[in-house]
Protein backbone atom coordinates (compact mmCIF):
# COMPACT_ATOMS: atom_id res chain seq x y z
CA UNK A 1 0.00 0.00 0.00
CA UNK A 2 1.87 3.60 -0.70
CA UNK A 3 1.26 6.68 1.42
CA UNK A 4 -0.11 8.81 -1.53
CA UNK A 5 -0.21 11.65 0.81
CA UNK A 6 3.27 11.33 1.64
CA UNK A 7 4.10 11.14 -1.54
CA UNK A 8 2.84 13.88 -2.53
CA UNK A 9 4.65 15.98 0.06
CA UNK A 10 7.77 14.54 -1.85
CA UNK A 11 6.55 17.11 -4.42
CA UNK A 12 6.48 20.73 -4.05
CA UNK A 13 4.63 21.70 -6.80
CA UNK A 14 1.84 19.49 -5.72
CA UNK A 15 0.55 21.97 -3.27
CA UNK A 16 0.10 24.93 -5.59
CA UNK A 17 -2.38 26.61 -6.94
CA UNK A 18 -3.57 27.32 -10.04
CA UNK A 19 -5.91 29.91 -11.21
CA UNK A 20 -7.18 30.09 -7.42
CA UNK A 21 -7.50 26.77 -7.79
CA UNK A 22 -5.54 23.44 -6.21
CA UNK A 23 -3.69 22.01 -9.08
CA UNK A 24 -4.86 18.86 -10.25
CA UNK A 25 -2.00 17.55 -12.87
CA UNK A 26 -2.71 14.91 -15.08
CA UNK A 27 -0.34 16.28 -17.91
CA UNK A 28 2.11 13.30 -16.76
CA UNK A 29 1.97 11.71 -20.27
CA UNK A 30 3.93 14.95 -21.36
CA UNK A 31 6.36 15.55 -18.42
CA UNK A 32 6.01 14.13 -14.83
CA UNK A 33 7.01 16.16 -11.71
CA UNK A 34 9.80 16.19 -9.60
CA UNK A 35 10.20 15.24 -6.18
CA UNK A 36 12.34 17.75 -3.92
CA UNK A 37 15.13 15.43 -4.12
CA UNK A 38 15.55 15.42 -7.31
CA UNK A 39 15.67 19.33 -7.08
CA UNK A 40 17.74 19.00 -4.08
CA UNK A 41 20.36 17.65 -6.25
CA UNK A 42 20.64 19.34 -9.19
CA UNK A 43 21.83 22.25 -6.80
CA UNK A 44 23.98 19.87 -4.99
CA UNK A 45 25.81 19.04 -8.36
CA UNK A 46 26.28 22.53 -9.25
CA UNK A 47 26.92 23.51 -5.69
CA UNK A 48 29.41 21.16 -4.94
CA UNK A 49 30.99 19.24 -7.85
CA UNK A 50 30.37 20.70 -11.04
CA UNK A 51 33.51 20.37 -13.77
CA UNK A 52 33.27 19.08 -17.01
CA UNK A 53 34.00 15.13 -17.13
CA UNK A 54 36.13 12.84 -18.51
CA UNK A 55 38.59 16.08 -19.47
CA UNK A 56 40.30 16.83 -16.53
CA UNK A 57 43.07 15.06 -13.66
CA UNK A 58 41.61 18.02 -10.92
CA UNK A 59 39.32 16.83 -8.14
CA UNK A 60 36.23 18.23 -9.02
CA UNK A 61 36.38 16.70 -12.78
CA UNK A 62 37.49 13.34 -11.59
CA UNK A 63 33.90 13.48 -8.65
CA UNK A 64 31.90 14.28 -11.63
CA UNK A 65 32.99 11.96 -13.87
CA UNK A 66 32.35 9.43 -11.09
CA UNK A 67 28.81 10.68 -10.09
CA UNK A 68 28.05 10.21 -14.35
CA UNK A 69 29.25 7.20 -14.61
CA UNK A 70 27.43 5.92 -11.21
CA UNK A 71 23.89 6.91 -12.80
CA UNK A 72 24.74 5.45 -16.00
CA UNK A 73 25.30 2.07 -14.03
CA UNK A 74 22.39 2.66 -12.17
CA UNK A 75 20.42 2.81 -15.42
CA UNK A 76 22.12 -0.02 -16.61
CA UNK A 77 21.07 -1.95 -13.41
CA UNK A 78 17.72 -0.39 -13.87
CA UNK A 79 16.97 -1.51 -17.36
CA UNK A 80 19.44 -5.08 -17.08
CA UNK A 81 21.35 -4.17 -19.76
CA UNK A 82 24.45 -6.88 -20.49
CA UNK A 83 27.14 -3.66 -20.00
CA UNK A 84 27.15 0.20 -18.80
CA UNK A 85 28.81 0.74 -22.65
CA UNK A 86 25.39 -0.37 -23.98
CA UNK A 87 23.60 2.58 -21.93
CA UNK A 88 24.25 6.04 -23.96
CA UNK A 89 22.93 9.44 -22.34
CA UNK A 90 21.18 11.14 -24.91
CA UNK A 91 19.21 14.76 -24.00
CA UNK A 92 15.85 12.24 -24.60
CA UNK A 93 13.76 9.76 -26.31
CA UNK A 94 13.81 12.02 -29.57
CA UNK A 95 17.23 12.40 -29.55
CA UNK A 96 17.85 8.35 -29.11
CA UNK A 97 15.90 7.49 -32.06
CA UNK A 98 17.67 9.61 -34.33
CA UNK A 99 21.05 8.38 -33.23
CA UNK A 100 19.65 5.09 -34.50
CA UNK A 101 18.15 6.42 -37.90
CA UNK A 102 21.03 8.17 -38.72
CA UNK A 103 23.29 5.04 -37.83
CA UNK A 104 21.30 3.10 -40.10
CA UNK A 105 20.87 5.70 -43.37
CA UNK A 106 24.70 3.70 -43.98
CA UNK A 107 23.10 0.06 -43.57
CA UNK A 108 19.86 0.43 -45.66
CA UNK A 109 19.47 0.16 -49.47
CA UNK A 110 16.75 0.77 -51.64
CA UNK A 111 13.72 -2.04 -51.43
CA UNK A 112 14.84 -2.30 -48.08
CA UNK A 113 11.72 -2.12 -45.41
CA UNK A 114 11.25 -0.71 -42.26
CA UNK A 115 7.89 -1.52 -40.32
CA UNK A 116 6.16 1.32 -37.72
CA UNK A 117 3.25 0.78 -36.17
CA UNK A 118 0.14 3.29 -36.37
CA UNK A 119 0.25 4.17 -32.55
CA UNK A 120 3.65 6.33 -32.59
CA UNK A 121 4.66 9.15 -31.84
CA UNK A 122 6.22 11.84 -34.38
CA UNK A 123 9.22 11.15 -32.78
CA UNK A 124 8.94 7.37 -33.92
CA UNK A 125 7.84 8.17 -37.54
CA UNK A 126 9.28 11.54 -38.83
CA UNK A 127 13.34 10.46 -38.20
CA UNK A 128 12.27 6.75 -39.95
CA UNK A 129 10.65 8.78 -43.32
CA UNK A 130 13.80 11.14 -43.51
CA UNK A 131 16.44 7.55 -42.99
CA UNK A 132 13.71 6.42 -46.08
CA UNK A 133 14.52 9.00 -48.47
CA UNK A 134 18.01 9.00 -47.74
CA UNK A 135 18.34 5.21 -48.71
CA UNK A 136 15.19 4.36 -50.37
CA UNK A 137 13.95 2.03 -48.06
CA UNK A 138 10.38 1.96 -48.11
CA UNK A 139 8.08 2.73 -44.87
CA UNK A 140 5.36 -0.32 -43.87
CA UNK A 141 2.87 0.66 -41.25
CA UNK A 142 1.11 -1.85 -39.05
CA UNK A 143 -2.88 -1.03 -38.78
CA UNK A 144 -4.85 -1.02 -35.42
CA UNK A 145 -8.40 -1.71 -34.66
CA UNK A 146 -11.55 0.41 -33.07
CA UNK A 147 -9.93 -0.49 -29.33
CA UNK A 148 -6.73 0.96 -30.16
CA UNK A 149 -4.76 -2.33 -30.61
CA UNK A 150 -2.36 -3.25 -33.08
CA UNK A 151 -3.74 -6.03 -35.67
CA UNK A 152 -1.05 -8.70 -35.15
CA UNK A 153 -1.90 -10.95 -38.56
CA UNK A 154 -1.39 -7.47 -40.59
CA UNK A 155 1.92 -7.24 -38.56
CA UNK A 156 2.92 -10.93 -39.38
CA UNK A 157 2.10 -10.42 -43.11
CA UNK A 158 3.99 -7.59 -43.61
CA UNK A 159 6.84 -8.99 -42.18
CA UNK A 160 9.54 -10.71 -44.82
CA UNK A 161 13.32 -10.87 -45.70
CA UNK A 162 12.82 -7.19 -47.11
CA UNK A 163 12.31 -5.88 -43.64
CA UNK A 164 15.25 -4.57 -41.82
CA UNK A 165 13.99 -2.46 -38.87
CA UNK A 166 10.87 -3.11 -36.95
CA UNK A 167 10.50 -0.13 -34.28
CA UNK A 168 7.23 1.12 -32.08
CA UNK A 169 6.08 2.00 -28.70
CA UNK A 170 6.10 0.35 -25.30
CA UNK A 171 2.93 2.46 -24.82
CA UNK A 172 1.20 4.82 -26.94
CA UNK A 173 1.12 8.27 -25.37
CA UNK A 174 -1.95 9.12 -26.98
CA UNK A 175 -4.21 6.46 -25.90
CA UNK A 176 -2.18 4.42 -23.23
CA UNK A 177 -2.26 1.41 -25.23
CA UNK A 178 1.00 -1.11 -24.14
CA UNK A 179 2.32 -3.38 -27.15
CA UNK A 180 2.90 -7.03 -27.24
CA UNK A 181 6.10 -5.93 -27.73
CA UNK A 182 7.51 -9.51 -26.78
CA UNK A 183 6.14 -10.93 -29.43
CA UNK A 184 6.79 -8.56 -32.03
CA UNK A 185 10.27 -8.16 -30.92
CA UNK A 186 10.72 -12.51 -31.78
CA UNK A 187 8.73 -12.61 -35.12
CA UNK A 188 10.92 -9.80 -35.82
CA UNK A 189 14.18 -11.37 -34.91
CA UNK A 190 12.88 -14.13 -37.20
CA UNK A 191 13.51 -12.06 -40.31
CA UNK A 192 16.66 -10.69 -38.97
CA UNK A 193 15.29 -7.33 -38.39
CA UNK A 194 16.42 -5.34 -35.74
CA UNK A 195 13.69 -3.71 -33.52
CA UNK A 196 14.04 -0.39 -32.04
CA UNK A 197 11.34 -0.09 -28.96
CA UNK A 198 10.43 3.62 -27.91
CA UNK A 199 10.27 3.60 -24.52
CA UNK A 200 9.15 7.28 -23.52
CA UNK A 201 5.85 6.49 -22.02
CA UNK A 202 6.73 3.13 -20.32
CA UNK A 203 9.27 3.89 -18.19
CA UNK A 204 7.29 6.47 -15.75
CA UNK A 205 5.13 3.12 -14.91
CA UNK A 206 7.01 -0.11 -15.38
CA UNK A 207 11.06 -1.20 -15.05
CA UNK A 208 11.85 -2.23 -18.85
CA UNK A 209 14.21 -5.59 -18.71
CA UNK A 210 15.83 -5.20 -22.17
CA UNK A 211 17.49 -8.55 -21.80
CA UNK A 212 14.41 -10.30 -21.39
CA UNK A 213 12.57 -8.24 -24.27
CA UNK A 214 15.72 -8.90 -26.62
CA UNK A 215 15.16 -5.20 -28.33
CA UNK A 216 17.93 -4.12 -30.02
CA UNK A 217 17.63 -0.59 -29.09
CA UNK A 218 15.48 1.12 -25.90
CA UNK A 219 15.12 4.82 -26.03
CA UNK A 220 12.94 6.28 -22.75
CA UNK A 221 13.46 9.95 -21.43
CA UNK A 222 14.53 11.21 -18.40
CA UNK A 223 11.71 14.09 -17.91
CA UNK A 224 8.58 11.60 -18.04
CA UNK A 225 10.19 9.49 -15.08
CA UNK A 226 10.66 12.37 -12.49
CA UNK A 227 14.41 13.10 -13.78
CA UNK A 228 15.06 16.55 -15.05
CA UNK A 229 14.13 17.58 -18.90
CA UNK A 230 16.83 17.37 -21.59
CA UNK A 231 17.80 13.84 -20.04
CA UNK A 232 17.30 10.93 -21.83
CA UNK A 233 18.77 7.48 -22.73
CA UNK A 234 19.56 5.10 -25.57
CA UNK A 235 20.34 1.52 -25.10
CA UNK A 236 21.54 -0.23 -27.95
CA UNK A 237 23.11 -3.91 -28.03
CA UNK A 238 26.75 -3.83 -28.20
CA UNK A 239 27.09 -5.65 -31.42
CA UNK A 240 24.63 -3.16 -32.97
CA UNK A 241 26.40 0.29 -31.57
CA UNK A 242 29.63 -1.05 -32.68
CA UNK A 243 28.28 -1.66 -35.96
CA UNK A 244 26.23 2.35 -36.29
CA UNK A 245 28.64 4.56 -37.28
CA UNK A 246 28.63 7.71 -34.51
CA UNK A 247 25.70 10.08 -34.45
CA UNK A 248 27.80 14.08 -34.06
CA UNK A 249 31.57 14.36 -34.34
CA UNK A 250 33.32 16.38 -31.72
CA UNK A 251 34.69 16.42 -28.58
CA UNK A 252 35.06 13.12 -26.27
CA UNK A 253 34.15 11.13 -29.28
CA UNK A 254 37.56 10.14 -30.77
CA UNK A 255 40.51 8.20 -29.73
CA UNK A 256 42.84 10.39 -32.28
CA UNK A 257 42.88 12.82 -34.79
CA UNK A 258 45.02 13.63 -37.49
CA UNK A 259 43.65 16.02 -40.65
CA UNK A 260 44.28 12.67 -42.13
CA UNK A 261 42.17 10.50 -40.36
CA UNK A 262 40.53 10.16 -36.96
CA UNK A 263 39.59 7.22 -35.26
CA UNK A 264 36.37 7.01 -32.94
CA UNK A 265 36.74 6.56 -29.02
CA UNK A 266 34.89 3.22 -27.24
CA UNK A 267 31.35 2.71 -26.66
CA UNK A 268 29.78 4.56 -24.82
CA UNK A 269 31.52 7.82 -25.76
CA UNK A 270 31.92 7.19 -29.33
CA UNK A 271 28.28 8.33 -29.58
CA UNK A 272 28.70 11.33 -26.65
CA UNK A 273 30.55 13.83 -28.77
CA UNK A 274 30.73 17.06 -26.72
CA UNK A 275 29.61 18.45 -23.27
CA UNK A 276 26.60 16.92 -21.86
CA UNK A 277 23.96 17.56 -19.69
CA UNK A 278 26.10 16.52 -16.95
CA UNK A 279 23.81 17.56 -13.82
CA UNK A 280 21.35 15.65 -15.62
CA UNK A 281 22.83 12.29 -16.59
CA UNK A 282 23.40 12.25 -12.97
CA UNK A 283 20.11 13.42 -11.47
CA UNK A 284 18.38 10.70 -13.61
CA UNK A 285 20.08 8.47 -11.17
CA UNK A 286 18.60 9.82 -8.09
CA UNK A 287 15.14 9.80 -9.67
CA UNK A 288 15.56 6.52 -10.69
CA UNK A 289 16.89 5.80 -7.12
CA UNK A 290 13.52 7.15 -6.00
CA UNK A 291 11.15 5.77 -8.09
CA UNK A 292 12.69 2.31 -7.03
CA UNK A 293 12.77 3.16 -3.52
CA UNK A 294 8.61 3.24 -4.01
CA UNK A 295 8.46 0.25 -6.02
CA UNK A 296 7.55 -0.11 -9.64
CA UNK A 297 4.86 -3.23 -8.44
CA UNK A 298 3.04 -0.75 -6.04
CA UNK A 299 3.23 2.09 -8.67
CA UNK A 300 1.49 -0.28 -11.55
CA UNK A 301 -1.18 -1.66 -8.70
CA UNK A 302 -1.80 1.90 -7.65
CA UNK A 303 -2.15 3.45 -11.01
CA UNK A 304 -4.24 0.61 -12.33
CA UNK A 305 -6.66 1.41 -9.38
CA UNK A 306 -6.77 5.07 -11.11
CA UNK A 307 -7.34 4.01 -14.52
CA UNK A 308 -10.44 2.26 -13.50
CA UNK A 309 -11.75 4.38 -11.19
CA UNK A 310 -11.67 7.64 -13.89
CA UNK A 311 -12.73 4.87 -16.73
CA UNK A 312 -15.68 4.38 -14.62
CA UNK A 313 -15.96 8.00 -13.46
CA UNK A 314 -15.97 9.44 -17.29
CA UNK A 315 -18.09 7.28 -18.58
CA UNK A 316 -21.07 8.18 -16.52
CA UNK A 317 -20.97 11.71 -19.00
CA UNK A 318 -23.55 11.28 -21.01
CA UNK A 319 -22.06 11.53 -24.53
CA UNK A 320 -18.07 11.04 -23.74
CA UNK A 321 -16.19 8.28 -25.42
CA UNK A 322 -12.91 7.09 -24.38
CA UNK A 323 -10.38 6.08 -27.00
CA UNK A 324 -8.13 3.81 -26.71
CA UNK A 325 -10.29 0.70 -25.57
CA UNK A 326 -7.90 -2.06 -25.17
CA UNK A 327 -7.27 -4.62 -22.41
CA UNK A 328 -3.58 -4.02 -21.68
CA UNK A 329 -3.76 0.00 -20.68
CA UNK A 330 -1.49 2.35 -18.63
CA UNK A 331 -3.08 4.97 -16.91
CA UNK A 332 -4.18 7.38 -19.53
CA UNK A 333 -7.60 8.09 -20.68
CA UNK A 334 -8.38 9.82 -23.94
CA UNK A 335 -11.55 11.19 -24.53
CA UNK A 336 -14.22 13.20 -26.12
CA UNK A 337 -17.41 14.43 -25.54
CA UNK A 338 -20.12 14.94 -28.64
CA UNK A 339 -20.18 18.18 -30.27
CA UNK A 340 -17.31 19.47 -28.28
CA UNK A 341 -13.97 20.26 -29.43
CA UNK A 342 -11.52 19.16 -27.09
CA UNK A 343 -9.46 22.74 -27.02
CA UNK A 344 -12.52 24.25 -25.37
CA UNK A 345 -12.66 21.71 -22.84
CA UNK A 346 -9.20 21.81 -22.10
CA UNK A 347 -9.30 25.86 -21.29
CA UNK A 348 -12.48 25.76 -19.26
CA UNK A 349 -10.61 23.02 -16.83
CA UNK A 350 -7.33 24.29 -16.60
CA UNK A 351 -9.33 27.82 -15.15
CA UNK A 352 -10.78 25.26 -12.51
CA UNK A 353 -6.75 23.83 -12.06
CA UNK A 354 -6.70 21.07 -13.77
CA UNK A 355 -3.72 20.49 -16.21
CA UNK A 356 -4.81 17.99 -19.51
CA UNK A 357 -3.42 17.61 -22.64
CA UNK A 358 -5.55 18.33 -25.66
CA UNK A 359 -5.04 17.92 -29.07
CA UNK A 360 -3.48 15.71 -31.48
CA UNK A 361 -0.32 14.54 -28.95
CA UNK A 362 1.77 14.60 -31.50
CA UNK A 363 0.58 11.21 -32.76
CA UNK A 364 -1.91 13.08 -35.58
CA UNK A 365 -2.16 9.43 -37.18
CA UNK A 366 -4.00 7.97 -34.35
CA UNK A 367 -6.26 10.82 -34.90
CA UNK A 368 -6.93 10.68 -38.74
CA UNK A 369 -7.71 6.87 -38.09
CA UNK A 370 -10.54 7.92 -35.76
CA UNK A 371 -11.42 10.66 -37.61
CA UNK A 372 -11.12 12.85 -34.89
CA UNK A 373 -9.16 16.50 -34.76
CA UNK A 374 -7.99 15.10 -31.15
CA UNK A 375 -8.69 14.10 -27.69
CA UNK A 376 -8.71 15.23 -24.30
CA UNK A 377 -6.14 13.46 -22.56
CA UNK A 378 -5.70 12.61 -18.59
CA UNK A 379 -2.21 11.19 -17.80
CA UNK A 380 -1.91 9.69 -14.69
CA UNK A 381 0.70 9.18 -12.00
CA UNK A 382 1.34 7.49 -8.40
CA UNK A 383 1.14 11.00 -6.72
CA UNK A 384 -2.25 11.48 -8.21
CA UNK A 385 -5.69 10.63 -6.27
CA UNK A 386 -9.28 9.45 -7.09
CA UNK A 387 -10.56 13.04 -5.02
CA UNK A 388 -8.58 14.82 -7.79
CA UNK A 389 -10.09 12.73 -10.67
CA UNK A 390 -13.62 13.18 -9.38
CA UNK A 391 -12.41 17.35 -9.40
CA UNK A 392 -12.04 16.48 -12.78
CA UNK A 393 -15.37 14.68 -13.46
CA UNK A 394 -17.33 17.19 -11.99
CA UNK A 395 -15.30 20.06 -13.97
CA UNK A 396 -15.61 18.26 -17.92
CA UNK A 397 -19.18 18.20 -16.42
CA UNK A 398 -19.58 21.94 -15.49
CA UNK A 399 -18.04 22.39 -18.80
CA UNK A 400 -19.66 21.09 -20.85
CA UNK A 401 -22.97 22.21 -19.59
CA UNK A 402 -21.45 25.50 -20.76
CA UNK A 403 -20.55 24.55 -24.03
CA UNK A 404 -24.22 22.63 -24.74
N1 LIG B 1 5.38 12.69 -25.65
C1 LIG B 1 3.35 13.66 -24.78
O1 LIG B 1 2.70 14.58 -24.28
P1 LIG B 1 10.91 13.67 -25.93
O2 LIG B 1 10.20 14.92 -26.34
O3 LIG B 1 12.10 13.39 -26.80
O4 LIG B 1 11.21 13.62 -24.47
O5 LIG B 1 9.85 12.47 -26.14
C2 LIG B 1 9.25 12.28 -27.38
C3 LIG B 1 8.28 11.15 -27.32
C4 LIG B 1 8.54 10.00 -28.00
N2 LIG B 1 7.73 8.92 -27.93
C5 LIG B 1 6.62 8.94 -27.19
C6 LIG B 1 5.76 7.72 -27.13
C7 LIG B 1 6.28 10.09 -26.49
O6 LIG B 1 5.17 10.11 -25.77
C8 LIG B 1 7.11 11.24 -26.56
C9 LIG B 1 6.74 12.51 -25.86
C10 LIG B 1 4.85 13.80 -24.90
O7 LIG B 1 2.81 12.64 -25.16
C11 LIG B 1 5.24 15.14 -25.43
S1 LIG B 1 4.85 15.35 -27.12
Amino acid sequence: MLDIQKIRADFPILSQTVNGKPLVYFDNGATSQKPQIVIDAIEKYYQEINANIHRGVHTLSQLATDAYEVSRGKVQQHINAKFAHEVLFTSGTTHGINLVTNGFASILKPGDEIIVSSLEHHSNIVPWQMLCEKTGATLRVIPINEDGELILDAFDELLSEKTKVVTLNHISNALGIINPIKYIIEKAHAVGAAVLIDGAQAVPHLKPDVQDLDCDFYAFSGHKMCGPTGTGILYGKEEWLNKLPPYQGGGEMIKEVTFEKTTYADLPHKFEAGTPNIAGGIVLGTAIDYLNNIGFENIQKYENELLEYATKRLLEIEGLRIYGTGKNKASVVSFNIDGIHPYDIGSIIDKLGIAVRTGHHCAQPIMSFFCIPGTIRASFSFYNTKEEIDVMVEAVKKAQTMLS
